[in-house]
């Protein structure tokens, strides 16, 4: 069991490793990401996530987002590719949208499934129906983590596939997370290990829990990403990486490394105040082009 101190900086090419890009690749060569979210009052949580995710260098993103909100967000996107699915008087997902959501992201390579999705019933059912149905690689952040509170079971159930779940403290205390110890290391890595997932527990110092006990500690960030935004673009990378074809054990430290250093990139230029998770986006080039 190793717990491993990671500073992009200091971490050797062998350690931190990005996907080849051949000269004779095509977009199908860098994987396909579904990202599932957005609603009435956060239409640019998907957005973030999926520009991140271009910015990473997946192959092609698609969004998928409850219909009334699609205008809003296809005219914020342009590579992106935006698809409208079956919503309730509410402008919520209804279920009517199970079925399609799951085709979805069984036509993905991996899939996101959350940012700015909303806490509504019927689109937590519709998340609960997709980790019951998928074999499918997936990133569950903010809205996706929240529809397991109280079902829990629906996450063991997935044992076996590649689930990751990236809370900050209050999505982790709504899966059962317990951190009054302080001991967020050990709570973590516990956590991954019971459930069998890999758990990105968020904040200063980031941990990245694997379920057989590995642990990364992140080095890179600064508290001018503590602003709204910030986590969706971190979903948008984990996922954009893990649709490339690196390991997941690669994949996942390897993005919040570079999340944190675009953060610090962009608090070096705009400083921590007024540095904003839309110039994160614009950073992540200078923290990929060296790969
Ligand atoms: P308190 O009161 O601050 O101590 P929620 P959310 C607690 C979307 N977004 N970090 C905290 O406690 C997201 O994707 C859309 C953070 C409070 O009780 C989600 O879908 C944006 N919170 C949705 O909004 C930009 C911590 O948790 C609660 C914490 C809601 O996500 C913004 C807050 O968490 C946003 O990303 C910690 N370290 N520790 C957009 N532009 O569209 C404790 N808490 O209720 O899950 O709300 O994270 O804002
Ligand atoms: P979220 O709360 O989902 O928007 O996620 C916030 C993101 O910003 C996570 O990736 C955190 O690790 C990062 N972040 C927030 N505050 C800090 C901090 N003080 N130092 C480093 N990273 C932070
Ligand atoms: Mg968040």
């Amino acid at each position: 069991t190793q717990v491993l101190e990671w500073d992009l900086w200091s971490v050797s090419p062998e350690e931190l490793e990005l996907p080849h890009r051949a000269r004779d690749a095509h977009k199908g060569s860098f994987g396909r990401v579904c990202i599932l979210g957005g609603s009435v009052g956060y239409t640019g949580a998907p957005v973030l996530s999926a520009m991140a995710a271009v910015r990473s260098g997946a192959g092609l993103v698609s969004l998928e987002v409850p219909a009334p909100i699609w205008p809003v967000v296809a005219g914020k996107l342009e590579v992106a590719m935006p698809r409208p699915l079956p919503a309730g008087k509410d402008g919520a997902l209804s279920l009517d949208s199970c079925e399609a959501a799951l085709n979805r992201v069984n036509s993905s390579d991996v899939a996101l499934i959350g940012p700015g999705l909303g806490r509504n019933n019927s689109t937590a059912a519709v998340v609960r129906h997709i980790l019951a149905h998928t074999e499918r690689p997936l990133v569950l952040d903010a809205d996706g983590i929240n529809a397991l509170e109280g079902h829990i079971d629906v996450l063991d159930a997935r044992r076996g596939f590649a689930t990751v779940l990236t809370p900050h403290d209050g999505e982790f205390a709504r899966l059962g997370g317990d951190l009054s110890s302080g001991d967020r290391l050990g709570v973590a890595r516990a956590f991954a290990a019971e459930h069998g997932c890999v758990l990105v527990l968020k904040g200063h110092r980031t941990i990245t829990a694997f379920p057989d006990g590995n642990a990364y500690v992140n080095t890179t960030g600064n508290p001018g990403m503590a602003k709204g935004g910030s986590g969706d673009i971190l979903a948008g990378m984990i996922v954009s990486l893990m649709a490339q074809g690196l390991t997941i054990r690669q994949a996942v430290p390897a993005a919040v490394c570079l999340h944190g250093q675009a953060g610090d990139l962009a608090a070096e230029e705009f400083g921590e105040y007024s540095m904003s998770p839309t110039d994160l986006i614009h950073k992540i080039p200078l923290t990929t082009k060296h790969f």
